[in-house]
């Protein structure tokens, strides 16, 4: 068989329910719904700590965290388990990582296993971000998800048409602060976003450790809303009103940022369909975990609830998926490591134990 090329597409905190595949009731997603109707949606994709760092480690060596070593948001990756990049650079891949990495700074930490990527140091910024390669740290103009497409868009173009490719396209977006490019400012505008139904939990059955967080709505800053709350929202009798009022706000730039991520999506789908790649390559979507949207009166993530810890991912490769819906309660996350890096590693498996089998049904190919 010949082996498949891979666009790996990730961002940061996109929950599955802002995107319209997934039934989202906030925002429309048509590119990321391309991958939906001409592949696989799998609905029960959840990630094992809903937190950046040891969720990217995972995902990329199809390893719980106590065996890639990488436990938490300060962890740095020391490559005790080889990312499924390595695994296809060595079978022959060319590779390539463009965006957030957010495993560490060091030089055990950078990355490993690609003939080319820049990262954005730490979270990055959304405007004008600073990105370090194996050159250094230099900064590039423009709105970092676009930066990022058009990186991965040069790498498609210096191909070896001779040997398959690996293309990481990792997303900062739409991490807080949620910063919009102007071209989305007319999006989702303040006060039009549908509230979730369980935006007003009052947590009195759970957890002190949960009632505890700081992920309350009247938690969000000045720098998260962009703007001073209005006098007559201000005391503790308007905690409510004041919510909502962040909430619209809150969810306005989330969702904006979001449609850069979609056009990035729709460039690349463009790209491999207009240089006859489509047939011949895999492309993935998921996201680091999910997020709250209201939901419990939530934003963020971090918690063990079915909204920050569900993942999503769609698969499209088209002669084997096409409007196919996986569902079931399995944890895909390791399975999807090990996918990966057998169809393109010849026959690699990934580290014994649960992690780094491959997907149910149509979408193992
Ligand atoms: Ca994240």
């Amino acid at each position: 068989m010949t082996r498949p090329n891979i666009v790996f597409i990730m961002a940061d905190d996109h929950a599955a329910h802002a995107i319209s595949a997934y039934g989202s009731r906030v925002n429309h997603t048509p590119n990321i719904d391309r991958i939906a109707a001409e592949g696989a949606t799998l609905d029960s994709v959840y990630c094992t700590n809903s937190i950046c760092t040891p969720s990217r480690a995972s995902i990329l060596t199809g390893a719980y965290s106590h065996i890639n070593g990488a436990c938490s948001i300060y962890s740095e990756f020391d490559y005790r388990v080889p990312t499924f990049a390595e695994v296809l650079h060595d079978a022959g891949y060319q590779t390539a990582l463009f965006g957030k990495w957010h495993l560490g700074v060091t030089s055990k930490a950078t990355p490993r296993g690609f003939d080319q990527w820049k990262i954005l140091p730490g979270q990055g910024e959304y405007i004008d971000p600073v990105m370090v390669g194996p050159e250094g740290a230099s900064q590039i103009e423009g709105y970092a998800t676009d930066i990022i497409t058009d990186l991965s868009v040069d790498f498609l173009e210096g191909l070896d048409p001779g040997r398959p490719f690996a293309l990481l396209v990792h997303h900062k977006a739409p991490h807080r602060p949620w910063v919009p490019h102007p071209r989305h400012a007319d999006l989702y505008p303040a006060g039009s976003i549908p509230e979730p139904a369980a935006m007003w939990d009052d947590h009195a059955s759970m957890s002190q450790a949960v009632q505890g967080v700081r992920m309350r709505l009247d938690d969000l800053t000045l720098t998260d809303v962009k703007e001073p709350v209005p006098d007559n929202l201000m005391g503790d009798d308007h905690w409510r009103e004041r919510s909502s009022w962040k909430y619209q706000r809150f969810m306005r730039d989330y969702l904006q940022t979001i449609q850069a991520i979609d056009d990035s999506v729709g460039a690349l789908l463009d790209w491999l369909d207009s240089h006859a790649m489509r047939d011949d390559t895999v492309v993935i979507y998921t996201s680091d975990q999910g997020f709250f949207l209201g939901d419990h009166g939530w934003f963020d993530k971090r918690l063990m609830f079915d909204e920050s810890l569900t993942m999503p991912l769609l698969i499209r490769w088209p002669p084997r998926d096409r409007g196919w819906v996986a569902r079931g309660g399995d944890d895909h996350k390791h399975r999807l490591r090990g996918n990966v890096a057998r169809h393109g590693g010849r026959g690699h498996r990934g580290p014994s134990g649960p992690a780094g089998h491959q997907l149910p049904g149509t979408a193992a190919g």
